[in-house]
């Protein structure tokens, strides 16, 4: 029997993984906040997914922090800001050979795990898949993608990547986890923040061609000093070419406030800002990005952390 896939996040992503992985005959467990969401969840007829205009309802099963059964491989689908709190949770169960799969977007949630967990093995993830909730219980797979895996400390592909191969998971192990991660989040300072600031699409940023100019060349030498050269390379064309096909969309931050949730701002441009910091980098104009999306927020009554 192979090891349990234990989901803790049953949001956009983790329910895209549980409902793949379990249509794929993988074992699979759900874990939900709570026995109210429990039942909630109990009452339906288990994870839907959707999958260009066709659903299909997977029997995943569900469980509370507190089931018994311990956890040797976790997926740790919640959003940057709750990962640490959501896995201390779980800190009894889990087995000492566990390894958690971090599909958290930005940085500095990963390494507040890993600190968290000096046992664990912690695999970093960065994903192009795009989902959304259309309903309890319910996920639209809304953009194919690729999600790429790594392991910080340890070069070695972790075992379990067959599992994503049957799931039809389109994956690929990267040695260089850290580079890939940095430069989305490059990627999503250089376009999210202001997608917010002008309520607009990411095309629209087409109009804006010299401020996006000016925050890639600040976001690339912070890459630089960070000692992230690869992801510093040719920065501004892979965001001006982002930005062209992705045109009709809203970028993920854009959406986030204008469904008043709380935005990923801490692990993407205020990880950024706090590196700038530490270098003691004088980057004035993602600064002021900062400064002005801080205000954004608060004007909103939104969290700015
Ligand atoms: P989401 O908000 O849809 O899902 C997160 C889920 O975690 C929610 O259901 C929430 O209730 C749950 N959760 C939080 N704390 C919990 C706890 N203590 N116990 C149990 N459940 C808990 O978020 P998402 O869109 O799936 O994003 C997850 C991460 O993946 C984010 O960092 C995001 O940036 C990244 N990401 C998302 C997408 C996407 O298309 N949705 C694409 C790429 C990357
Ligand atoms: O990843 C993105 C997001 O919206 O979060 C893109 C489309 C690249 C814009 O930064």
């Amino acid at each position: 029997m192979s090891t349990t896939w234990h989901i803790l996040g049953a949001g956009s992503l983790g329910t895209l993984w549980a409902a793949r992985l379990a249509r794929a005959g993988v074992p699979v467990r759900l874990i939900l906040r709570d026995k109210v969401r429990l039942a909630s969840y109990q009452a339906a007829p288990g994870l839907t997914l959707v999958e260009q205009g066709v659903a299909h309802t997977y029997p995943v099963i569900g469980e509370t922090p507190d089931s018994p059964q311990p956890i040797r491989r976790l997926l740790v689908a919640c959003k940057a800001y709750d990962a640490q709190s959501a896995i201390a949770q779980l800190q009894h169960r889990l087995a000492p050979d566990v390894e958690l799969i971090l599909l958290q977007n930005g940085l500095g949630s990963q390494d507040a795990v890993a600190a968290q967990l000096p046992q664990a093995r912690c695999i970093f993830a960065s994903s192009t898949e795009g989902a959304f909730r259309d309903g309890d219980w319910r996920v639209v797979f809304a953009g194919h993608g690729y999600t790429w895996l790594g392991d910080a400390s340890h070069p070695t592909p972790a075992l379990w990547l067959d599992d994503l191969q049957a799931a039809g998971i389109p994956h690929e192990w990267s040695t260089d986890i850290l580079t890939r991660l940095w430069r989305k989040l490059a990627l999503n300072c250089a376009i999210n923040p202001l997608t917010v600031l002008y309520q607009c699409r990411n095309g629209e940023l087409q109009a804006h061609q010299c401020e996006v100019a000016t925050l890639c060349a600040e976001l690339a030498q912070l890459l630089e000093y960070c000692g992230q050269p690869a992801a510093a390379a040719d920065l501004q064309h892979e965001v001006e070419r982002v930005i062209h096909a992705t045109a009709a969309n809203y970028s993920s931050m854009y959406q986030d406030v204008a469904n008043a949730r709380r935005t990923e701002i801490s692990y993407l441009l205020g990880y950024a800002c706090q590196a700038a910091t530490r270098h003691q980098l004088n980057l004035p104009h993602l600064q002021q990005l900062q400064v002005r999306l801080v205000e954004q927020l608060l004007a909103r009554g939104l969290p700015h952390d």
